[in-house]
């Protein structure tokens, strides 16, 4: 569009730019041309008309003017003689000229007169015989001349547009078949970079373009690291299927996990499905719907034995199912072994930075790590090719890929860490930290949440084990194997499977307040997690006290819904945080409620996703408040809940989601002045700003989804894979060649 304005405004410039001097030349040409004939004429009758006045012969020089004035162009003639009396003038000579409006002179004189308004050309040549001197005048109408300077500029116009137009036409054409063939070549070096087969230089562009594709090839090098995913596409599970159909053809995928995605239980009536609250369990299994594979975890549903088949197996998820989950048994003893001792009393609150003090103790220690082994039998049991793709979720297996790798060498490893990776000095108080150290980089890929984890875990490496940092290119290399060190935003699955059949948010925000017996225009703030002290529940809740200090107004007028699913209830300080929280509640609701106000409403069971998704949807302000949390899901539900861009999130700064919702409220949970504070202002947030935050946030929940996510691993696991089939292919010809 742009450029059909410019060619116009260029043949419009071309037109009027040299209109003016096409008037001139046809002028000039035009005079010369009558000039011309006018001399003609007169050289051809001048024998003619010297021997008609010799003989004063009138009417053979009257029949001649006449004659000759019948010509087009030619206006009149006539004969002036020496006294300026005008003689045998031809018919149609104009009455108001009178010889002495024509110059004369001794030699041919050429003039212009106008008359009436129309311009008349006048050649005077002088002409005598013995007796009479005088001058031959021969007159030409110039109106010719504007007729043709107007069809000339006619013809000018037409021919500019129709060049202009036609080369205009050729040079887009040209143009286009020009890009199409640059992006062929974009598009193929794009797909080579993908793949990680780049050509070295670029070679096969367009030869005019060769450098350009250079150069982005260089950039495209460059940027290897950042993994290609951040190339614009909408993931979803088709594009994630496809992903994995052109990737990874034929592959196995095998998550590994503690938490298994679908839990039966015993009930009166027989059994009961349980969807876990799983920060974890959230994100995989939409990846896991899309892949299909198989997911290994700890069976521990009361009913999970009964709804297995001989091998242990049952297809997920029930009314639809897509892929198979796979489930191990544990003993009580090794449950409390591995699980709640080394799992969540010794790694938990040793990454978490929440001022629990981790306990270690040897016999957990080496449940957990025959656990692990238990884990890595069923991973080689459940592999159908020397060369799945293993997906290790999480503390609760640190030593499992080294496990796997033993096991199953040609697998691709990709663990992800879901929970902080502290500094090394911190790191550096567990007794086993080489072992967890060395079993970690069993993987191929050992991803965090923020690259900030990356940095602390590159940092306990250099500290602990002897290995080879490769800190441009992100990598350890331990005995020869090198493991990539990635970050990996975990994310939601958009839209999330708990906003089907949500009822519209205004029919939400009146069931929410019915339900829970909360006055129609009261402000409610949701809080929803699992019951951990990683969560920071007890510092929101002394927030809600210093804002009800501080705000009296709000008294009566504001409520803290707090849902807590009960967690890991047999450890000592998860049992002790729930009393806590009862009690301070019960403090807050005596200090600011009556009988029928409580500002603080703690319901402390297990939710339904929708029930989640329809609290979001009822409330006006979602609060995170987690002392340190690797992402934090519940930030990103609460955003993906509010289809009608309203609402506020508060979130904590020690949350990975910060990194990536920065419209949101920050707070520093340990701050509870500053908390109290943020409350106030997201109460008075006038709509108009709640929507523009909301709408940033759902932009980036939305594009940076749990499929890319799981893309952003697979595109740099397949790249792994290619470029250890390239080593393979070398090695075997160098072995074919030594036979
Ligand atoms: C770990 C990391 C990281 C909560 N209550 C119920 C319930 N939930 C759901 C939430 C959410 C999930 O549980 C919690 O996810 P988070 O990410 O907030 O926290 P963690 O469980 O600690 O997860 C965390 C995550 O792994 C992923 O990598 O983000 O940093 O700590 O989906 O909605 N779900 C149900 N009932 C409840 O009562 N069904």
């Amino acid at each position: 569009m742009r450029y059909g304005a410019l060619i116009l405004g260029v043949i419009v410039l071309l037109v009027f730019g040299f209109m003016p001097l096409t008037s001139v030349v046809i002028d000039q040409w035009s005079r010369r041309d009558v000039e011309l004939r006018s001399r003609l004429l007169f050289s051809s009758m001048r024998d003619q008309v010297t021997t008609a006045l010799a003989n004063d012969d009138e009417t053979a020089l009257s029949n001649l003017f006449n004659r000759l004035a019948e010509d087009e162009r030619l206006l009149a003639v006539t004969y002036c003689d020496e006294n300026g009396v005008m003689r045998y003038p031809s018919k149609n000579f104009p009455r108001n000229i009178s010889c002495n409006d024509l110059a004369r002179s001794d030699r041919p004189n050429f003039s212009t007169i106008t008359n009436d308004g129309r311009q008349i050309y006048v050649a005077a040549f002088p002409l005598s015989t013995e007796a009479r001197k005088g001058h031959l005048a021969i007159l030409h109408d110039l109106s010719f001349v504007d007729r043709r300077a107007r069809e000339v500029r006619f013809y000018w116009v037409l021919a500019i547009f129709v060049v202009g137009i036609g080369i205009s036409l050729l040079a887009a054409a040209f143009m286009f078949l020009l890009l199409r063939q640059w992006l062929t070549s974009v598009r193929q070096t794009l797909l080579d970079a993908r793949k990680g087969t780049l050509p070295p230089d670029g070679n096969g562009a367009p030869p005019i373009l060769g450098a350009e594709i250079q150069k982005l090839v260089r950039d495209l090098k460059a940027n290897r690291q950042s993994s290609d995913t951040s190339i614009q596409i909408d993931w979803s599970p088709e594009t994630l299927q496809k992903l994995i159909a052109e990737e990874l053809p034929g592959t196995q995928v095998i998550a590994v996990s503690n938490r298994e995605p679908y839990i039966h239980n015993k009930t009166e009536d027989g059994a009961s499905l349980q969807i876990p609250a799983s920060g974890l369990v959230t994100a995989l299994e939409p990846v896991m719907r899309a892949c299909g594979g198989t997911w290994i975890a700890h069976g521990s549903g009361t009913a999970d034995r009964e709804t297995v088949d001989s091998d242990d197996r049952i297809p997920v998820p029930p009314d639809e199912p897509s892929y198979t989950l796979r489930r191990v048994w544990l003993t009580e003893e090794e449950q409390d072994g591995y699980y709640y001792g080394m799992a969540n009393e010794g790694l938990w609150p040793l990454c978490h930075i929440s001022f629990v003090r981790p306990s270690f103790r040897e016999s957990n220690w080496s449940i957990y790590q025959q656990v692990n082994e238990r884990f890595a039998d069923a991973v080689a049991a459940e592999a159908r090719a020397p060369d799945p793709i293993v997906l290790v979720q999480d503390y609760h297996f640190a030593t499992l890929p080294a496990m796997i790798r033993k096991r199953l060498p040609r697998a691709t490893i990709i663990t992800f860490w879901h929970i902080p990776w502290p500094n090394s000095e911190t790191f550096g108080i567990c007794p086993w930290r080489e072992e967890i150290i060395r079993g970690l980089l069993g993987s191929s890929i050992l991803g965090f949440h923020t690259r900030f984890h990356c940095n602390n875990f590159l940092e306990t490496v250099d500290r602990f084990i002897e290995s080879r940092i490769d800190r441009e290119n992100a990598s350890v290399t331990l005995e020869e194997h090198e493991s990539l060190i990635r970050p990996y935003p975990i994310s939601i699955d958009w839209p999330p499977a708990a906003m089907k059949g949500q009822k519209p948010v205004e029919d939400c925000r009146r069931i929410v307040r019915e339900r829970l017996g909360i006055g129609q225009n009261t402000r409610i703030a949701i809080g929803v997690e699992r019951f951990d002290y990683t969560k920071g529940v007890l510092d929101r809740m002394h927030a809600v006290d210093d804002f009800l200090t501080r705000h009296p107004e709000w008294i009566g007028r504001f409520v803290l819904v707090q849902v807590a699913a009960p967690t890991r209830t047999k450890l000592e300080s998860y049992r002790r945080l729930q009393e806590e929280a009862i009690e301070l509640a019960g403090l807050i609701n005596e200090k600011h409620g009556d009988g029928s106000y409580q500002p603080i409403m703690l319901i402390i069971r297990h939710h339904e996703p929708r029930e989640v998704f329809e609290l979001f949807r009822g409330a006006d302000i979602c609060v995170v408040s987690s002392l340190h949390d690797g992402m934090n899901l519940v930030a990103k539900e609460f955003v993906a809940a509010r289809d009608d861009d309203q609402g506020v999130l508060i979130l904590s700064q020690f949350a990975g989601a910060s990194r990536e919702l920065a419209a949101a409220l920050l707070i520093n949970p340990y701050d509870s002045y500053g908390t109290a504070e943020i409350f106030q202002q997201a109460l008075t947030m006038p709509e108009e700003q709640q929507r523009e935050r909301m709408q940033l946030m759902r932009a980036q929940v939305r594009e940076r989804n749990v499929y890319r996510w799981a893309a952003q691993m697979l595109v740099d696991a397949s790249r792994l894979r290619n470029h250890q089939r390239i080593l393979d292919l070398a090695q075997e010809s160098r072995s074919g060649g030594s036979h």
